[in-house]
């Protein structure tokens, strides 16, 4: 499971060190928690030129046999026409057992229930939203996303809030009353929590941290590069 690399372009370092992961995987299933690009707003077969090393490296992983599922972050948006041409299936959220164990995947956004940051996802997941980008078409659709996104390079590299990772671990304290393992990304701060109802695992980014939970026979890992 991964999730967070927020690239920004073809130089940017995290993207070859991504492809390198994706190719070395020899799993039988991969989870994209969210946030892989910095912006994302998907055209039906629009490729975009800046993502094309990692789209690549999905596309080989997929036809090595690997089922891949991407749960949506708050930087992506309309993935389905182009993922599920990848047959990479697009969820809001996955709920699903492993090893006898009942996983809850998430972005981990869904915890951020401040004002500002609801009426911001409210605006952006708009109709009205929608129908401007359709209408500015790819080129200048990437360029505003980006811009709202922050466009700064080191991205990632700020101390995730105190208040994010607090209310992180409600969200998953509330959804272990049916789940054994929570895991959601978002926040960038990387952990193993053993909680009262379960294990929250939050993953990290691969901005800074390139960190990454390996679910294993024997446990999780997370794992790091
Ligand atoms: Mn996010």
């Amino acid at each position: 499971m991964i999730s967070d690399a927020h690239l920004q372009g073809l130089d940017d370092p995290n993207q070859h060190l991504l492809v390198e992961l994706l190719d070395r995987l020899n799993c039988p299933r991969v989870f994209l928690l969210g946030d892989l690009f910095h912006f994302w707003w998907g055209f039906p077969d629009v490729v975009y030129g800046d993502f094309v090393p990692v789209l690549a490296a999905l596309h080989r992983l997929r036809r090595r046999g690997t089922e891949i599922a991407y749960v949506p972050g708050n930087h992506d948006f309309e993935l389905g026409p182009f993922f599920e041409r990848l047959d990479v299936q697009v969820a809001s959220r996955l709920d699903l057992e492993v090893g006898g164990r009942r996983f809850v995947l998430l972005h981990g956004d869904e915890a951020d229930t401040s004002v500002a940051y609801r009426l911001t996802r409210q605006t952006l997941r708009g109709g009205a939203f929608s129908r401007l980008m359709r209408r500015l078409g790819p080129a200048r659709a990437q360029k505003l996303g980006h811009r709202l996104a922050g466009g700064s390079r080191d991205h990632g590299a700020a101390e995730p809030s105190e208040r994010l990772i607090q209310a992180q671990i409600q969200l998953a304290e509330r959804e272990l009353r049916s789940a054994d393992v929570v895991v959601m990304g978002h926040s960038h701060a990387p952990g193993v929590h053993h909680l009262e109802g379960g294990t929250y695992v939050n993953l990290g980014d691969f901005v800074r941290h390139h960190t990454w939970l390996a679910v294993t026979e024997t446990g999780l890992e997370l794992r790091q590069g």
